[in-house]
């Protein structure tokens, strides 16, 4: 028989065996996070190139679906797959890990707001014409994601002007001042940067959120308006010095949200943002330097979404990814509900006359298909098959040719052309073989375009947009997105807003 004494000491070096072991067991999990996630996801788990992974974020996510992310990646994202690397033990771990609260809430206040402002070259004090001597309407911006850079181009000459770093993680489009002048960064982790690209200098920054989805400016130019996953606001600035003005919770009732996106809307004299936790679409004025906000209630959550050229209706992609939703921006209603199966990329849309009336195209993340819909009576009037799922469409007024690629799958490395008169694809090219082509920009006539060969030793490529020569070939770090001056700050109808 074994004395009390003795079960009580056998007992207790359980208990602090299986303590240590919990503690090594976590230990363990926090130094894999470290080793695979930290580069893309911050140390901290408050997000950077990737999403912030704290419970808060994950809510609409399912244990088991983050397992499987971690496992097989995401598509439409820069999430790869680990199932080599890591054993199912590691996953699971990973997982659990995510879901738990940090040890202290995040939260990013007007005071971290403040405290996090820059203002190198206040407004006024850098002088107001061009240090260099070109065509300032024909400028592009390079986004050369593999080492956070930006390059300038001449749209002319096609040759680089000027490199300078970025924040950490660009994402989505910059967007230029009415006049051209100062372009607004924003990064994945919250940061705005204004640029003056009269003086090639940073002139303010700004970090609005912890985890940002993007910018946008209004149509006179006077505010900056920043949409936050983390925290669930909207930080609105002036776009002088980029000093806050406010900060606009996102809630309806007791719950708050996400926000999908923000965009201007210039015959507005508006912002229009969806929220991605709540079915709601926002329209937001700035009226005596306050934000007011419209809601219009939506059939469903919106991730992604568009507008036609007068700004009328909003197209927005369904959280099942099967359909699009029409909203009519004045009276709130959803006035379509399209078949879009393969979730379609409506952020990435563009518009064309065709036969007498605009129709708008757009990939699909999920499906090798381009939709080209008539909106007139917003009917999908065909079905491009292409060679795999698609990121971007391009195109310019003056072009006959709409550009997409096909960003996943086996056939990345090529781009499809689409005849916007029979839309037929007409030709696919295969720039770089074996590395991802995507992303076109036009200059602003239309003539030449440049092509990403999307890699770290990558390249933009110009072509002739109407005879499809190459004309030059400028080697770059995974160069992301192209934008042109003149296209953007006119809205032009085969650029992105
Ligand atoms: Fe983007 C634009 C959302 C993944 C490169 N992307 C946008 C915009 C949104 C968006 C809402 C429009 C913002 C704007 O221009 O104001 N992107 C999303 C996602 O939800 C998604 C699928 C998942 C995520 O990781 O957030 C996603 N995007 C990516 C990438 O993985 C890409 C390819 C590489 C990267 O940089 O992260 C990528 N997104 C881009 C680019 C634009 C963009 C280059 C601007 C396109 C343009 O022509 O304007």
């Amino acid at each position: 028989m074994i004395p009390d004494k003795t079960i009580l000491l056998v007992i207790t070096a359980s208990l602090l065996l299986s303590a240590t072991l919990q503690a090594a067991s976590e230990t363990e999990t926090e130094a894999l996070y470290q080793q695979h996630c930290a580069s893309c996801h911050g140390a901290d788990r408050l997000g950077g190139m990737g999403p912030a992974l704290l419970p808060e974020n994950l809510s609409r996510l399912k244990k088991p679906e983050a397992e499987a992310a971690i496992r097989h990646g995401r598509p439409a994202t820069q999430m790869p797959a680990f199932a080599d690397v890591l054993d199912d033990a590691s996953v699971t771990a990973l997982a659990e890990y995510i879901y738990q609260p940090p040890a202290t809430t995040p939260t990013w206040t007007r005071k971290d707001i403040t405290d996090s402002h820059l203002l190198p070259h206040p407004a006024g004090t850098l002088p107001d014409e061009p240090t260099y001597d070109t065509d300032m309407m024909n400028l592009f911006l390079v986004v050369e994601i593999g080492d956070h850079h930006v390059t300038l181009l001449d749209g002319d000459t096609m040759e680089p002007i000027h490199r300078f770093a970025s924040r950490y993680a660009l994402h989505g489009g910059p967007k230029y001042s009415p006049d051209g002048r100062f372009v607004y960064f924003g990064s994945r982790d919250g940061w705005i940067t204004k640029y003056d690209l009269y003086n090639l200098k940073v002139t303010a920054e700004v970090r609005a959120g912890i985890n940002m989805r993007n910018i946008a400016v209004s149509a006179d130019g006077e505010h900056v308006l920043a949409a936050n996953y983390l925290p669930h606001t909207l930080a609105l600035f002036d776009a002088e010095n980029l000093e806050l003005m406010e900060i606009i919770p996102v809630e309806s009732g007791d719950e708050t949200s996400r926000v999908s996106a923000v965009y201007a809307a210039p015959p507005r004299d508006s912002f229009i943002a969806a929220l991605k936790d709540i079915p709601e679409a926002w329209e937001i004025t700035v009226e005596d330097g306050a934000a007011e906000v419209r809601r219009m209630q939506t059939d469903t959550w919106l991730d992604d979404f568009f507008f036609d050229p007068g700004y009328d209706h909003l197209i927005g992609a369904a959280r099942d990814g099967k359909h699009g939703h029409v909203i009519d921006l004045d009276s709130g209603d959803t006035v379509a509900n399209l078949p879009l199966p393969g979730m379609p990329h409506l952020g990435s849309g563009i518009t064309w006359e065709y036969e007498g009336r605009r129709v708008m195209a757009t990939p699909h993340f999920r499906t090798g298909a381009v939709s080209i819909i008539d909106m007139d009576n917003w009917e999908v009037i065909k079905t491009l098959e292409t060679e795999g799922p698609g990121f971007f469409m391009r195109s310019h007024e003056n072009s006959r040719y709409a550009w997409v690629d096909v960003f996943f799958g086996p056939n990345k490395d090529k781009v499809h052309l689409i005849d916007k008169q029979s839309l037929e694809i007409v030709r696919t090219l295969q720039p770089a073989p074996g590395k991802v082509a995507a992303h076109v920009e036009f200059d602003r006539y239309g003539e030449k375009l440049l092509l990403s060969v999307w890699d770290e030793d990558g390249a933009i490529i110009v072509y002739d947009a109407d005879t499809l020569e190459e004309l030059k070939r400028l080697p770059m770090n995974k160069p992301s997105g192209k934008y042109n001056v003149w296209n953007k700050i006119h809205y032009e109808e085969g650029t992105s807003h």
